[in-house]
């Protein structure tokens, strides 16, 4: 079993989605706080948004959604995979561990200018932006930034290419995907539908609405992730 998942999973936890009402993007403009050319004009402006996104993450705790994808992944081993869109660390609290953290995480931190590794932080930057000091000892301006995947910016190829090779060894007949909790907007992530019913998956979708990309499944299903996914897989 391959499972997506996006925002509307931790939306019971307490965690604001980004495109419902009340979403973040409703307050905060994407092209500022999710696209590098925003960091590189405001930088400060952007580390608000993510130290307050950090501060309200250490708050929250995962929901029965959480753990019953994580109870999933204990009875099926390898042969289940998860991938998540979310940066908040809700699945790895809730003990998943096959876990592939496509957008990144909130609680790491990169340098916008050269290629050290990010590195666990769960600071806040509320007031000067931290210079990169790998750069700075090299005479170079590098800044650091919290390291997830802004609009435009490349996905790690190393976690696309797990996916793929997960659906490769999957067996056709016994493949189901599952996405959870996501509009079914942002790519690469909403074209991963196709490329399991590709491999010859079985698709279902569990939202509190109908996705953007809906029809590309086999069957929906609608209603809060914390209360459908605990009863999904009771005959899983
Ligand atoms: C519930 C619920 C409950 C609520 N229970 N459900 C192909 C076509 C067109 C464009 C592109 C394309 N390929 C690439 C692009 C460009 C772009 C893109 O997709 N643009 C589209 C918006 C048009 N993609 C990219 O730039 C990506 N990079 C890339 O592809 O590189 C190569 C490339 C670049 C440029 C051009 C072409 C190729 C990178 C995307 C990075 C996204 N980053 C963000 C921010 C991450 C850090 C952070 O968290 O701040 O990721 S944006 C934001 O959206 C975040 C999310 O992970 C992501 C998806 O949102 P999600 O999770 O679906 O949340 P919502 O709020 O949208 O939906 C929640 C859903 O839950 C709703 O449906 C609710 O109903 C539901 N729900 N409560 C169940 N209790």
């Amino acid at each position: 079993m391959l499972v997506l998942t996006g925002a509307g999973v931790s939306a019971e936890s307490g965690v604001p989605t980004f495109r419902d009402a009340n979403g973040l993007w409703e307050s905060h403009p994407i092209e500022q706080v999710a696209t590098p050319e925003g960091f590189d004009a405001d930088p400060r402006l952007v580390w608000r948004f993510y130290s307050e996104r950090r501060r309200k993450a250490k708050t929250v705790q995962p929901n029965p959604g959480h753990l019953a994808l994580a109870e999933a992944e204990e009875r099926m081993g390898d042969r289940f995979l998860l991938v998540t869109q979310n940066v908040d660390g809700l699945h790895r609290r809730a003990g998943s561990r096959r876990l592939v953290e496509i957008h990144g995480s909130l609680f790491e931190t990169r340098c916008s200018e050269c290629g050290r590794a990010p590195f666990p932080d769960d600071r806040e930057y509320l007031g000067e932006v931290p210079p990169c000091e790998e750069c700075r000892a090299r005479g170079r301006g590098g800044l650091l930034r919290p390291a997830v995947v802004w609009f435009g910016e490349v996905l790690d190829p190393a976690h696309l290419q797990r996916v793929s090779a997960f659906l490769e060894g999957a067996r056709p007949e016994r493949l189901v995907f599952l996405a959870v909790g996501t509009s079914g907007v942002v790519y690469p992530a909403a074209g991963l539908v196709h490329q399991a019913r590709d491999a010859g998956g079985e698709a279902w979708l569990v939202n509190a609405e109908p996705a953007d990309n809906a029809r590309a499944f086999h069957r929906f299903v609608q209603g809060p992730s914390g209360t459908v996914l605990p009863g999904l897989f009771d005959w899983a």
